[in-house]
């Protein structure tokens, strides 16, 4: 197996999962470390690991030549990001998809795709409306643009070229090795630092949390018994939560109920997220571990409160950052 962005944060669970579950599996990691990259992730796996970019068109053919299948993470993945510096997300989100679709369809290989719910862009707040696989595409920002450009090249790929494919769409995971620009692990390393925690405008979005071994459960369900050329839908079915309620939860498992500030709005920000995963589960028999929120975010503070080690270096510049941009 090869898989993409293995020093991530989905891919590196995902790597210490497939370990797991698939003792027999030889896994070889492609990863070009950026920013969102760390080895340490990956520290007590036994898998290959090939530091690199999926757009290197040579090396992906290497490694592609010699796999049974791809599973493919490496992304650009932070929204704001996209918003100051669209173009890596173009470049390897559209362009790296690009270059692995070709080696797959030489080595005739099959390629699973880690996409995501922003495709379908946002829902109305209140609305009981969700998404399913057949929700036309929508996307609002720079990211979300390059990954349903990225889905489009799949399935294009499956029917043109008869290339055996699965695709997957996922809502907002939460959980060990996020890194610390997101919103969950920045409130809890902000709580963590002696920082205030940072609400973008009134928080009044919705996210559909899932905890990353559920995403993860699920994509390897896919691999094992989904149908090729395929889209399946991941969720956990959450209640409708909002930023404000989830940042008033941290705090409250955190002891310091309230304290929490307002901030810059992200520009364009999508309001409401909602997956429909009946696909998943009537097909696959698929069910999320973790139904409960307020268990799992226990669980993500006490590893970020034990792994200082792991997010310290870096939360100066992501803070500093953040506020050269008000928020
Ligand atoms: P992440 O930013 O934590 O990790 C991305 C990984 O890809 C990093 O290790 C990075 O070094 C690597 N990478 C980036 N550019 C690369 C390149 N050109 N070549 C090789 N490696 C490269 O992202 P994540 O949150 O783990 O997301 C993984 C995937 O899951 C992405 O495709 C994302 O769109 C998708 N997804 C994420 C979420 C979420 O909530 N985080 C939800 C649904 C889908
Ligand atoms: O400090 C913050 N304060 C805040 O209120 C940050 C960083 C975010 N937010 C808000 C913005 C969003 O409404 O919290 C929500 C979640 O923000 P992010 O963690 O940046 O996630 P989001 O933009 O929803 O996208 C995530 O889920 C879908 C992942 O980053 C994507 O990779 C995935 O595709």
């Amino acid at each position: 197996m090869l898989v993409t962005g293995g020093a991530g944060f989905i891919g590196a669970n995902f790597v210490h999962l497939v370990e797991k579950q698939w003792p027999d599996c030889e896994v070889t990691v492609i990863d070009k470390l950026t920013y969102a990259g760390n080895r340490a992730n990956l520290a007590g796996c036994r898998a290959k690991f090939v530091e690199g970019d999926i757009t290197d068109t040579a090396l992906v053919d290497s490694l592609v030549k010699d796999t049974d299948v791809i599973v493919h993470f490496a992304a650009e993945s932070h929204n704001d990001n996209s918003l100051h510096d669209p173009s890596p997300f173009i470049t390897t989100n559209i362009m790296g998809t690009f270059v692995l679709l070709e080696a797959a369809r030489k080595h005739s290989v099959y390629l699973h795709h880690v996409s995501t719910d922003e495709v379908f862009g946002d829902l109305e707040i209140g609305a009981p409306t969700k998404f399913t696989e057949s929700t036309a595409y929508a996307p609002s920002s720079p990211y979300s643009a390059s990954k349903a450009s990225s889905d489009h090249l799949v399935r294009a790929w499956a029917r043109s070229f008869g290339l055996q494919v699965t695709v997957s769409n996922c809502s907002n995971n939460y959980g060990p090795y996020q890194h610390i620009e997101k919103f969950i692990p920045r409130q809890i390393t902000n709580i963590l630092s002696g920082r205030t925690p940072k609400l973008y405008g009134t928080g009044e979005q919705v996210r559909d949390w899932i905890h990353v071994e559920d995403h993860n459960l699920a994509v390897l369900e896919i691999l094992a018994r989904g149908r090729f050329g395929e889209t399946y839908n991941i969720g956990a079915d959450q209640k409708d939560i909002n930023n404000r309620e989830v940042i008033e939860l941290i705090c409250e498992l955190m002891d310091i109920p309230g304290q929490y500030e307002l901030v810059a709005d992200r520009p364009g920000h999508d309001q409401r997220y909602a997956m429909d995963a009946s696909k998943l589960r009537k097909e696959l028999g698929w069910r999320p571990r973790y139904t409960d929120l307020r268990a799992g975010l226990i669980d993500t503070i006490a590893w970020y409160r034990e792994n200082t080690a792991w997010w310290q270096d870096a939360k100066e510049k992501v803070e500093s950052t953040y506020a050269a941009q008000g928020q």
